[in-house]
């Protein structure tokens, strides 16, 4: 189902290096799955608005840890990463548990194209236009039972694909979590590409959660368990340090990370020495999801 909200961001918003890549996508001939039209007038938008960056750039400052710790592992590493074929587990407190395999549901998705804010808990952002569908709909295809509160998802583990998962930087598989209000949101995506293209691995292919709203961390990638469950399930950022990094992790100026604030933000792209920009509410959709957290002290539940 699409989903219409007054997005403030337009494609000349897209983080400058992003839209370099996307041009020469397409120039290579290189279209996403099955966007057909919408996909094209996004990418004709953004044809106008070029930059001098590099696709070096864009695809080497990444976070995935299971290939490293380091902003350039990821892009070194994760082309091991086999992802076809590739099968995602529903279970849990849904009807239809089981095994459903990446071209069935893409089959059964309507794809999209969303320009989200994405906002690291590290203080660092982009704008990034995906392509996905709502999370809501896949889950509605596993058929949520009544009992569900939340829902867990886990990313591929292959310690023999990722070399990351030799050390224990974070408890793997990397896990994460959402009520399932936050999970059946229109804004919470599971995307399969950016530019117009699939999702290369080193960005969590070949599908991901995008929970724009909140910090990067919950954007789990590589998604191959999603789990309905009446209880918050455990996460690994959380499990790691659950001083620094809460279950919510909604994007916050006032609540600071407790090494460093979470006021401002740098842009990706926007140069070395370019001005940090303020960091917004709920990472600017305050309108869209505030309502979601009215009756809680975002200081406390952070
Ligand atoms: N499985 C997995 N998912 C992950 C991560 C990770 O290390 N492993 N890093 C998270 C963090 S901290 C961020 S900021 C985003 C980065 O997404 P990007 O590299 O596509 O920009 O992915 C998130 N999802
Ligand atoms: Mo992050």
């Amino acid at each position: 189902m699409a989903h219409r909200w007054q997005n403030d961001l337009t494609p000349k918003d897209i983080t400058p290096e992003a839209a370099f890549w996307n041009r020469r996508a397409l120039l290579a001939g290189l279209g996403g799955v099955g966007l057909g039209a919408i996909g094209g007038g996004l990418a004709a938008a953004q044809d106008a608005e070029l930059e001098t960056n590099t696709w070096e750039e864009v695809t080497s400052y990444c976070n995935f840890y299971e290939f490293g710790t380091g902003k350039t592992d990821p892009a070194t590493y994760a082309g091991q990463m086999t992802t076809r074929p590739w099968e995602v587990e529903i279970d849990g407190l849904v009807d239809r548990p089981g095994t459903y395999g990446f071209e069935q549901i893409l089959s059964e998705m309507t794809l999209e194209d969303r320009i989200y804010r994405f906002r690291c808990v590290e203080a660092w952002s982009m704008v990034i236009p995906w392509q996905g569908f709502e999370l809501a709909d896949l889950l509605a295809l596993a058929g949520v039972q009544a009992g569900a509160t939340h829902v867990a998802f886990e990313t591929l583990l292959r310690p023999e694909e990722m070399p990351g998962t030799r050390y224990p930087v974070l408890e793997w598989p990397y896990r994460e979590g959402l009520r399932l209000d936050e999970a059946m949101h229109p804004l919470t995506i599971m995307a399969t590409g950016i530019f117009g293209k699939p999702l290369p691995n080193q960005n969590g292919a070949p599908l991901r959660l995008v929970v724009p709203w909140k910090y990067g961390f919950k954007s789990i990638k590589s998604v191959v368990k999603i789990t309905l469950t009446d209880q918050e399930p455990p996460t690994s950022w959380n499990m790691a340090n659950a001083r620094e990094y809460g279950f919510y992790s909604n994007v916050n100026p006032e609540v600071d990370h407790p090494r460093w604030s979470q006021a401002s933000e740098r842009r990706i792209g926007g140069g070395l020495f370019a001005r940090r920009q303020p960091t917004e509410m709920f990472n600017g959709y305050e309108t869209e999801v505030a309502s979601l957290y009215a009756d809680m002290d975002l200081a406390k539940n952070f």
